[in-house]
């Protein structure tokens, strides 16, 4: 069948979300492009933990995703994994580490759980290059699933410290901490130790986790055009606590050698782990089978400046772009990712919101909700 036609062109994210092959957090991420009108993934590619927390602020209502490069990131540290998280609560958007792993098994299970980074307690999604062989797939399941696990059965501890009459007003209203991690808990600790004398109590609690065992199924929640989004959103709930890969199928750059016969390959392999890989990192749909429900994300996108909308875009190390129109329009891709042409907007913000628009109405007109 022609990927052109595959009926994942024509089929609304929310369509997508029900279909049966899809996974806990791929039905998740639909539901919330759906109600949230929102295919953009935003690439906050900046060097300090301010900036990208600042960032996450400043866009978090426009986007479905927030990817990061963590090794770019010079301060990067239990703040910044946990300030994102909280973020991408509070705003409702997935994080995506752009990691591109490419080794064998055992060093990427190592690369994913452990180092500094620890990311797969923090990125629900990130992306692997195929080039070391199926393994790696396998090898990152597996690694998350030890995650998921390990985070269903957390020890959880609350240390509450609690004001006397005597103490100064800044400390009446000290709040009690709480996080969810041993990590966390230590920080909380330091927090708790740093106070005068005047916290008296502190007590512990030791439980095991209730809330948000995984998978937890994702409401499908019907809305109307005018619907109030902040309501659905709650109505939606956190994300489940699973964790999610891309195949690395193409590339933005010129010149790259993912093409053919290894995008095949790619395609390949991620229908034998469709529980896992929710998806391809490609300039184009890939979905072709009728099983296939892959989520196609793709770099290299820009608008273009007024006047120069013909001109072949890019920057002078080898990115190459394309507009949010063509990548979702003609291509039949899912999100756009985009970083420098949001990040170097005067108004991040305003610009956001731009891109979110093309990009949504470019879906829109190609699942027939909107006339070209
Ligand atoms: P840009 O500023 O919109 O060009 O940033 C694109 C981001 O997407 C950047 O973080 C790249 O590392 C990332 N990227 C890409 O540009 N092209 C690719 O093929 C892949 C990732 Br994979």
């Amino acid at each position: 069948m022609s990927s052109a036609r595959h009926p994942s062109w024509r089929r609304s994210y929310r369509e997508r979300a029900a279909l049966p092959t899809v996974s806990p957090l791929a039905a998740y991420l639909l539901r919330l492009i759906s109600i949230k009108k929102t295919n953009l993934c935003f690439s906050a590619d900046v060097t300090t933990t301010a900036e990208l927390l600042a960032l996450a602020e400043e866009v978090g209502d426009s986007i479905c995703i927030l990817k990061t490069h963590a090794d770019i990131v010079t301060d990067f540290n239990d703040r910044t994994m946990k300030g994102l998280q909280d973020i991408a609560r509070k705003k409702r958007f997935l994080v995506f580490e752009d990691r591109k792993f490419a080794d064998i098994g055992s060093t990427v299970q190592k690369q994913y759980a452990g180092g500094p980074q620890r990311i797969v307690r923090w990125a629900e999604i990130t992306n692997a290059h195929i080039l070391p062989g199926p393994g790696i797939v396998t090898a990152l399941k597996e690694a998350a699933a030890g995650a998921i696990a390990a985070y269903n059965t957390a020890v959880h501890t609350e240390i509450s410290a609690s004001p006397t009459p005597s103490v100064d007003s800044d400390e009446a209203d000290s709040p009690v901490l709480s996080d969810t991690s041993a990590d966390m808990d230590r920080l909380s600790v330091a927090r708790v130790a740093d106070r005068k004398q005047s916290v008296v109590s502190i007590s512990t609690t030791i439980s095991t986790r209730t809330e948000n065992i995984s998978p937890h199924p994702t409401p499908d929640i019907e809305h109307e055009d005018g619907a109030d989004t902040a309501a659905l959103l709650d109505r939606l709930g956190d994300a489940p606590f699973q964790r999610s890969l891309l195949l690395l199928a193409e590339m933005s750059s010129e010149g790259h050698l993912l093409t053919g016969a290894y995008t095949a390959q790619c395609v390949a392999i991620a229908r034998q782990h469709r529980d896992f890989v929710i998806g391809f990192i490609a300039q184009r749909s890939l979905n072709a089978d009728d099983a296939d429900n892959f989520i196609t994300m793709t770099p290299g996108v820009q608008l273009p400046p007024p006047g120069k909308e013909a001109k072949k875009m890019g920057d002078a190390l080898g990115q190459q772009y394309n507009t949010p129109r063509k990548i979702v329009l003609e291509q039949g891709c899912d999100v756009i990712i985009v970083g420098r042409g949001i990040l170097y907007a005067a108004d991040r913000k305003a610009e956001a919101e731009r891109y979110r628009r093309e990009a949504w109405q470019a879906y829109e007109e190609r699942v027939g909700l909107l006339r070209s």
